[in-house]
């Protein structure tokens, strides 16, 4: 995909240190620098070298079935990780993060915790991640949702691209145009969210534990549970990239002439400033959030 953000560099290293010469793989990666042309290209040219395997971290959710028709012809098996494809199924598993899930969870939290601090008027602003990402996808909708549901105002709905820069930029335009008229601003990844401190702090803005707007991020990088520690993230929801050592497995299954599951979950964790909210019903399902603690934040692997 490319090199946007922390979370982009965990997914990178994850397959390096698993598809490396030691374990019995030669690895052919691309970085595509988030250009989804280079991205069909790339895929074209693993077809033309004949690789055992190729797996598809997709930039946008379309445009795929032709290129993986592709694949299919050459008999190459597709695994796809972390976003997903919606307008084709030909590839042998998908493994990755429930997105939406991910934006309920972040709704249900934000409602917990308002109740609980008596905050009666939610006045959101968010900044997306890419456009056309399932990940921003899936996140914008399950906020919205509980948003809407709730009746809350979402002043502001746009990209950062995932990127620290993007995230500075955008908030630096929303702290002109909505100055004193939010008190929620969603990050939909880390990167953003530090880029939207700067841009606080240089509009005198106060954020997080005991400031006047509740920052929220999702990724949960190391550094940014860190900041939740610190008080400065108020809750981060955590997208889990390590799908590399799940698509080993599937490798193996398919070298035995197993079939493998078609779509995998990787599991994640919620994590948050204070105590004061302990558990979120999403989906119907209840579901912790962590107070982060000095002992959480060491046990992170990422
Ligand atoms: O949240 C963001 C990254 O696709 C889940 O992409 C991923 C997202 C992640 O750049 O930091």
């Amino acid at each position: 995909m490319g090199h946007e953000s922390d979370w982009r560099t965990a997914s990178t290293n994850s397959a390096y240190d698993v598809f490396s010469e030691e374990n019995g793989y030669e690895l052919s990666f691309v970085d595509c620098d988030n250009d989804s042309a280079k991205q069909l290209e790339a895929v074209r040219n693993f077809i033309q070298q004949g690789l055992d395997y190729i797996i598809i971290d997709p930039i946008v959710s379309t445009g795929w079935d032709a290129v993986l028709t592709e694949c299919e012809d050459a008999g190459i098996p597709v695994i796809i990780i972390d976003r997903t494809i919606d307008d084709s199924d030909k590839y042998v598993s998908w493994v990755g993060s429930d997105f939406k899930v991910e934006g309920l969870a972040c709704g249900e939290w934000l409602k917990a915790y308002a109740a609980d601090k008596g905050i009666t008027e939610i006045n959101a602003l968010v900044i997306e991640g890419s456009t056309g990402a399932s990940a921003t996808i899936g996140r914008t909708d399950g906020f919205k949702e509980i948003a809407d549901r709730e009746g809350w105002t979402i002043l502001d709905s746009q990209s950062g691209d995932f990127t620290e820069a993007g995230g500075q930029e955008v908030m630096e335009s929303y702290c002109q145009s909505y100055a004193g008229q939010f008190n929620v601003v969603i990050c939909q990844n880390d990167n953003e969210a530090a880029g939207a401190m700067t841009a606080m702090d240089n509009a005198g803005v106060t954020y997080g534990v005991g400031g006047d707007v509740i920052l929220v991020s999702f990724d949960a990088n190391k550094p940014y549970v860190q900041m939740v520690m610190d008080g400065k993230i108020n809750a981060n929801f955590e997208c889990n990239p390590m799908a590399a050592p799940t698509v080993a497995e599937i490798i193996q299954q398919l070298e035995a002439g197993e079939t493998p599951e078609k779509e995998i979950y990787v599991t994640e964790s919620w994590f948050a400033a204070e105590d004061n909210v302990a558990t979120i019903t999403v989906n119907g399902e209840e579901q912790d959030v962590i107070y982060v603690t000095q002992e959480v934040l060491d046990a992170r692997p990422y």
